[in-house]
């Protein structure tokens, strides 16, 4: 296991050290047809880390960081941990309920955003008890009364000290959505961040100065966090970042940017496959020499099919977002069986135990998996999540199904729970289930996954109505838009079947497990 010095601060591990080190020249950054050096994004970080401590922003407070995939989001993250603060990216999706609630839970002090997300922030603002600054990006001519992020950082200064933090300190937060209850947030120390480079990135995808990362998953999803910011810049390499990308500006930006490790999810490359099959014909991608992909289970049909069209492997990888990263997937170099996830990524150990006592099961048998490595499940304020997801001597316990083969490669199964897993994003039945359920015309609901070629798995709603209301397709888009008005719009119910009841247990619960093998025969 990689060590690390009891003083160690992220955001100079990923900036400051190339500088440092004769590297202040290579592109950090390209955003459209921009490039920033990182000696360019160690001063914006600069400012921005001084303009935030010249606000109040002291170390270990929690700073709220709502953009798309631009520079700016990645400027105020590593700028918050470089004075010793915790960056909070959140979803841009989310909704003022949604927010809200994440605000007050994390006690954030300041809200950095990209104006064309303002008006949900706003809409929340009445409800943030500990919310001291909003600083906002104009970039849509947005109207506003609060901090500009450009001016703050032009009159701030150009050079700062970073704050001596120690390695465990929190320098990131991301929340995640469980099967029950509210979002939960969980931690991560400069430590931790650091070592999803250092185990994952290092050795199965081996990056160098050359490389150019570039992909859609959002930067405040785990995964999107670390392909998009963490792995290019621990390695003095480039990140592509496109707003919004389609897959046609993913293939402009690999054209355009050089491209050569491209990260989405199963749906974005079956987007790719499906909208541009002649792909290297219309963009030059001679610059790809992997794709890494996770999310939702890659299939061996979509991992063949890019590979004929693309001449490039998919690394299939799970992570969580309280492993921060990907803790199973094949290697770049390695010999990859696509009906399988991988192996343990070098750092982590994994085992399959029996859910119900915990006992370790033997190869071939499937189970539950348990995972222990440099980064753990750590909660914000949740002990009674801490307790359920973890075992007294340090195993996470994600949640998922797994067979362990004979010759070591992990294959999933399926999920353990409730959680509904749609184009990579985690959508908890149960909270779908209470929003349609305040639509009048329901009487009762039940939510689960029902498999999906495209997106892994939809959100389908099994409803029964009130007496006397009949169900047609205006209802549907009715209980749909309903969804999509309190939730983050991609948790709404893609699919509505209206029954006469539900199955039940005999203490009355409803038998999501019938409902869901039901979708899949
Ligand atoms: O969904 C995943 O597999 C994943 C991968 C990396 C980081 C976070 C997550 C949730």
């Amino acid at each position: 296991e990689a060590h690390y010095p009891q003083r160690i601060n992220v955001a100079e591990e990923l900036v400051d050290r190339h500088v440092q080190e004769g590297r202040g020249d290579n592109v950090a950054i390209y955003f459209e047809d921009r490039t920033f050096t990182y000696e360019q994004l160690q001063e914006q970080v600069d400012r921005m880390g001084n303009a935030l401590r010249d606000l109040g922003v002291e170390a270990g407070d929690r700073v709220v960081v709502r953009f798309p995939n631009r520079p700016e989001a990645i400027v105020t993250c590593l700028a918050v941990q470089k004075i010793g603060g915790v960056a909070l990216p959140s979803m841009k999706l989310l909704r003022a309920k949604e927010l809200d609630y994440i605000i007050n839970n994390a006690e954030a002090t300041t809200v950095v955003v990209y104006d064309d997300l303002l008006e949900e922030v706003e809409n929340a603002l009445p409800e943030l008890d500990t919310v001291e600054d909003v600083i906002v990006a104009e970039r849509n001519g947005v109207d506003h009364d609060h901090h500009s992020y450009d001016d703050l950082l032009e009159s701030a200064d150009d050079e700062l000290e970073a704050y001596e933090t120690e390695r465990e300190d929190l320098a990131l937060m991301l929340y995640t959505s469980g099967t029950t209850g509210r979002p939960k947030g969980a931690v991560h120390s400069h430590r931790s961040v650091l070592a999803t480079a250092d185990t994952y990135a290092r050795y199965c995808i081996e990056p160098t100065e050359e490389d150019v990362f570039g992909g859609n998953p959002p930067l405040p999803f785990a995964y999107g966090y670390g392909d998009l910011v963490t792995f290019p810049l621990r390695f003095g390499a480039s990140t592509s970042l496109v707003e919004d990308a389609s897959p046609g500006d993913l293939l402009e930006a690999v054209e355009n940017h050089g491209i050569s490790v491209l990260c989405s999810i199963p749906t974005g490359f079956n987007q790719i496959l499906s909208n541009y099959p002649d792909g290297p014909e219309e963009y030059d991608v001679s610059s790809l020499r992997v794709g890494l992909s996770a999310g939702e289970p890659l299939t061996p049909t979509t991992f063949e099919n890019f590979k004929e069209e693309y001449g490039i492997n998919l690394l299939d990888g799970i992570g969580t977002t309280e492993m921060l990263h990907i803790f199973i997937s094949h290697c770049h170099d390695g010999d990859i069986d696509p009906s399988a996830t991988g192996f343990p990524v070098p750092g982590y150990e994994c085992k399959i135990i029996d859910p119900d006592t915990g006992e370790e099961l033997e190869r071939g048998e499937s189970g539950l998996l348990a995972v222990r490595g440099p980064t753990g499940v750590e909660y914000w304020d949740r002990p009674e999540k801490q307790v359920e997801s973890t075992t007294e001597d340090g195993w996470s316990i994600p949640g998922d199904i797994y067979v362990q083969r004979e010759d070591g490669r992990l294959e999933y199964k399926s999920r353990s729970d409730d959680l509904i897993i749609s184009s990579g994003y985690n959508i908890p039945g149960p909270e779908v289930e209470a929003v349609i359920e305040e639509h009048e015309a329901v009487s009762e609901v039940a939510v689960v996954g029902s498999p999906h070629e495209e997106r892994g798995e939809i959100v389908k709603a099994f409803t029964v109505l009130s007496n006397g209301t009949t169900p047609d397709d205006e209802l549907v888009t009715e209980i749909q838009n309903h969804v999509k008005n309190t939730l983050a719009p991609y948790k709404y119910p893609r699919e509505i079947e209206f029954t006469e009841s539900l199955p039940r247990t005999e203490t009355g619960k409803i038998r999501r497990t019938e409902l869901r093998e039901q979708e899949q025969s």
